[in-house]
């Protein structure tokens, strides 16, 4: 109990958020889940940006120089750790989630393109496609009547 208590406390004075939130002119710091599963931190670092980190060097221990190269190596690469296009470091600064699109600080999500070339996302029948359906079998109803 003792030695749970203790480790809360430690992970709860980690000075790895402040020290991102500081180094990236962040305007709010963000929680631990950023590299953490969890809020609360400690633990393993399942987050892709956490994950980008440690692959940079940076090790547990709040060293907090560790973490500004690991920061600075992600930028100089353009690390995007979800893939949308916006880099790690940039989507902090403006208070996006690098790991999702979520946000962080109260700002808009980033939000992936839903239609052009650049459309992630499955190709699902919307407006457009009832219309033009609707209009070929118009054109296939009014060519057989005349
Ligand atoms: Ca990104
Ligand atoms: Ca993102």
């Amino acid at each position: 109990m003792t030695l749970l208590f203790l480790a809360s406390t430690v992970w709860a004075s980690s000075p790895y958020p402040n020290a991102i939130a500081t180094d990236l002119g962040m305007a709010c710091t963000p929680t631990c889940n950023l590299c953490h599963a969890s809020a609360g931190g400690g633990g393993p670092v399942p987050q892709a940006f956490g994950q980008a980190l440690v692959a940079e060097g940076l090790t547990g221990g709040g060293n907090t120089e560790a973490l500004t190269t690991a920061l600075d190596a992600l930028a100089a690469a353009g690390t995007d750790s979800d893939a949308d296009g916006v880099a790690d470091v940039d989507e902090l600064a403006a208070g996006t989630n690098p790991n999702d699109d979520s946000a962080f600080c109260g700002e808009t999500a980033v939000t992936p393109p839903s239609y052009g070339c650049l459309n992630t996302t499955a190709a699902v029948p919307g407006a457009l496609g009832v219309i033009l359906g609707l209009a070929a079998a118009l054109r296939r109803r009014s060519s057989t009547v005349t």
